[in-house]
């Protein structure tokens, strides 16, 4: 029957893509997927994850002391981690390809309840790097960021190790600054053979306060036999002894506890998404406008469309990218500055011997679009 025609259709199209990833490694933003795997959204709209429960950001600013910033730091990227990370899979049925951003594409939002704003700027096609800036102004509060992945294969799983760390500043009202140096934690792709991938997280992550307060994030996935998806446990060390080691297990997915039993985190309660000006309003470089047709035809199954509308924007690219080389103008970033390794990250990065020792940021220009 036609379905049957259909399954094995789909089942060839995705043993062929498994095998061109198989025998690939770098980039994977730019391999062909087949249509089913396919997502509407850029990866520039992904920054937005990092503030979905704005109250948890804006209560960083309300810690009294330094132990209970940190943990409201620790808190508030524990509770992001199930949107950066299950998100796709709760509203799309399984992880997706996301539309692989072009130099320059931009992504506005906001959260009203707490005047956070959120600013994201592809800084780099090849390989994509997105950077991003959130900031919480009444509260003292900037993140600033960016993202890169560098991807290979192994054992039937696709292994994404992030490049790239955020720095989160607060200003505190004694007009001292804290910094906090977050690291992202490696990602593996699981679920390919059957076509319906999701991520596990695996490894170490680490947020390291400028007062000394460290916390080493250990993510574990199911195990063969025993253990439960999702899981981590964290520790939050002191800089002295006069306090003492915290420690918090659970999955990051639903809840977790400290070691008296205590409640951390809880991510059943509804997330804030980011409220974005509608597409009349927005500039061509931005996300939702710059995708639209494309994200359209995915969205209704018109998949001649999309990838009509995706090479049109493609070549659009390339012929930008020929005339600037031959006018010698190359492109110039709109919000950020690139610097070859960031203070902050060694300074801080040295306090847990990070690896590697130095890496590069993009520097806020200071110029937020008027809202
Ligand atoms: C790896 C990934 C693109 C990058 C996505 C990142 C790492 C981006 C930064 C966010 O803060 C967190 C994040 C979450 C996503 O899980 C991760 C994506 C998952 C898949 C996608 C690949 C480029 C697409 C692979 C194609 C598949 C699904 C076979």
């Amino acid at each position: 029957s036609l379905l049957w025609l259909l399954c094995v259709w789909i089942r060839s199209s995705w043993t062929s893509f498994l095998k061109s990833i198989a025998s690939f490694s770098g980039d994977l933003s730019s391999m062909t997927a087949p249509p089913f795997i396919l997502s509407p959204v850029s990866l520039t709209e992904f920054p937005a994850y990092w503030c979905e429960y704005p109250d948890l950001f804006a209560a960083i600013a309300d810690g009294k002391t330094e132990e209970h910033r940190a943990l409201a730091v620790l808190r508030w990227f524990i509770s992001t981690l199930k949107g950066q990370y299950t998100s796709r899979n709760e509203s799309m049925g399984s992880e997706k390809k996301p539309l692989n951003p072009v130099l320059g594409e931009l992504f506005y939002g906001t959260w009203p309840s707490t005047n956070t704003t959120l600013l994201v700027e592809q800084v780099s096609h090849h390989p994509p790097i997105t950077a991003y800036r959130i900031a919480n102004q009444a509260k003292g509060l900037v993140l600033t960021g960016h993202n890169a992945q560098k991807t290979s294969f192994s054992a039937g799983s696709i292994i994404v190790k992030q490049i790239g760390h955020a720095t989160l500043v607060v200003d505190l009202p004694s007009g001292e600054k804290e910094e906090y140096l977050i690291t992202l934690p490696r990602l593996r792709i699981d679920g390919l053979w059957y076509g319906s991938p999701y991520i596990e997280l695996a490894e170490t992550s680490y947020i390291q306060g400028s007062n000394g307060w460290l916390s080493t994030i250990e993510y574990k996935g199911k195990g063969y036999f025993s253990g439960k998806s999702h899981t981590f446990k964290a520790i939050l060390k002191p800089p002295t002894s006069d306090h003492k080691t915290e420690v918090i297990e659970g999955t990051w997915h639903t809840t977790s506890k400290t070691s008296s039993g205590m409640t951390f985190h809880d991510v059943s309660p509804p997330k804030e998404e980011v409220t974005v000006k509608s597409i009349e309003e927005q500039t061509e470089w931005e996300s939702r406008k710059l995708w639209g047709a494309v994200a359209k035809g995915i969205r209704e199954g018109d998949f001649e469309s999309a990838s009509r509308e995706k090479s049109r924007i493609e070549n659009e690219q390339r012929q930008r990218r020929k005339d600037e080389a031959a006018a010698s103008t190359p492109w110039q970033l709109k919000h950020f500055k690139h610097i070859e390794s960031d203070p902050t990250y060694e300074r801080l990065g040295k306090l847990f011997k990070a690896n590697p020792p130095t890496e590069d940021a993009y520097i806020f220009l200071d110029n937020a679009p008027p809202a």
